[in-house]
């Protein structure tokens, strides 16, 4: 239903503009059929897991793209994260920003690390090198830096801390595959780095990660590591686990490797249009992406200044889920404000007013191929109807709320 009063909006009784959700993180699905043959073919062989040959291809892909010499292919990216930690005998202390998904944090303290967070700088949301110089101490052993929204940390500048400290530096590279710093690819920076093929990032393998190393010896105790340690049939030379990557999920994998050109052609022109029609609304503000990178534009990331738009990001999320409308509030709230991490919040905050400042004004919007242009110009058009209306309908969702309680 196309708004035109505030009693239009499902909020407040109207029907939802969208008769059914419009997600983030909705997966991109490649050829379905090459799909179906590749599982035929996995059936055929019967050899489900355990370094198949769908595992060994979609490793030789992702090392040929990213242009690193190794890739070990995992679970997922946070057990990838804390495979990595393990094989790099990390102790004490890591800095790492709090604005990031939890899993980032989670990994460092699931394997008994601190993670000591530090703060993000304002215009590229990646780790500010002078936070982390200030949170390095005798008992750091890392820098764990987050390629936030696809975008490279600052590498250059974290590298020289890292030698200068002698310690590792390592990057969680959860939304960066397909990305470049100054022109080269990620996966072969720092020590390490470690990729995310989620269902909800534009590159699946339904759960999925890979380590990428320019280490050879680094790699070789990684694939031990991901075997419970094996390094032979009955020869077991080191701890390790189970963090192996199937055949079924390798094989989804390849097939969207042989669509990722298209999915990233698709989230460029839907950030491009978000780009002009969002340019109209006063007070949101896109994320600025930097030119002549490659970029997988995965995230539609949204800034809200309440000052100018009359309401502030939370009200506005509200709203437009109950339009069907699932924006998400990533990263909200920031980890140092979550368990087990809160303990020292008030220290934790002072030191954090970026992350402070982006938890509270950021939120995405649904992008991919299950988006449709017409889609995105009906999401913009209601996000200038709100906006344009912002004062009065903060007023009146605050007096709706109240009525509810
Ligand atoms: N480091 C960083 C910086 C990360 O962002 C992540 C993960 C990691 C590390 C860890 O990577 P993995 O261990 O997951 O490989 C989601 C994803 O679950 C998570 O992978 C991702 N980052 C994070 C940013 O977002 P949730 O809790 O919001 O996910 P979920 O499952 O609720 O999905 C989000 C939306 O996507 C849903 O509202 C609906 C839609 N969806 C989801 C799935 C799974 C679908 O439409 N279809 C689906 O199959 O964390």
């Amino acid at each position: 239903m196309e708004k035109r009063q505030l009693s239009d909006l499902a909020i407040f009784g109207g029907s939802p503009l969208f008769d059914s959700p419009r997600h983030v993180g909705r997966p991109n699905i490649g050829d379905r059929q090459r799909f179906m043959d590749r599982v035929a073919d996995m059936f055929d062989r019967r050899w489900l897991t355990n370094n198949g040959p769908n595992v060994v291809e979609f490793e030789d892909r992702i090392a040929a793209i990213t242009g690193a010499p190794h890739c070990i292919a995992v679970c997922n990216a946070t057990i990838g994260l804390e495979l990595l930690f393990k094989a790099l005998a990390l102790s004490g202390e890591v800095v790492v920003p709090s604005f990031s998904f939890v899993a980032t944090a989670h990994a460092l303290q699931w394997l008994g690390l601190t993670p000591v967070f530090c703060d993000v700088d304002i215009d590229t949301h990646t780790l500010d090198p002078t936070s982390v110089e200030r949170s390095i101490t005798a008992n750091t052993s890392a820098i764990l830096g987050v390629h936030t929204w696809g975008r490279s940390c600052k590498v250059t500048a974290l590298q020289e801390i890292a030698d200068r400290r002698g310690i590792r530096l390592i990057f969680d590279a959860a939304h960066a595959f397909g990305s470049s710093h100054e022109g080269q690819m990620i996966g072969s920076f720092g020590d390490a780095e470690v990729f995310s093929f989620h269902a909800t990032k534009f590159l699946n393998s339904f759960e999925g990660g890979a380590i990428t190393t320019r280490d050879g010896a680094l790699a070789d105790r990684l694939r031990s590591m991901r075997n419970f340690g094996f390094a032979g049939l009955d020869l077991v030379t080191s701890s390790g686990t189970n963090a192996k990557m199937t055949e079924i999920s390798a094989a989804m994998g390849l097939t969207s490797l042989e669509s990722m050109n298209e999915f990233v052609a698709t989230n460029r022109k839907n950030y491009e249009l978000y780009k002009v029609l969002l340019s109209d609304i006063p007070g949101l503000h896109l994320y600025e992406l930097p030119h002549g990178e490659y970029l997988n534009f995965q995230y539609i990331v949204v800034r809200v200044d309440e000052s100018t738009c009359g309401i502030n990001r939370d009200d506005l999320v509200e709203i437009l889920l109950s339009e069907n409308i699932f924006a998400r509030r990533y990263f909200y709230p920031g980890i140092h404000e979550m368990m087990p991490y809160r303990s020292d919040n008030q220290i934790a905050r002072a030191k954090l007013p970026i992350t402070e400042l982006l938890t509270s004004q950021l939120f995405q919007l649904p992008t991919g191929t299950a988006m449709s242009e017409e889609d995105i110009r009906r999401v913009v058009g209601l996000l200038a109807f709100i906006v344009g209306n912002g004062s009065a309908a903060s007023k009146l969702h605050a007096q709706t709320a109240k009525l509810a309680s």
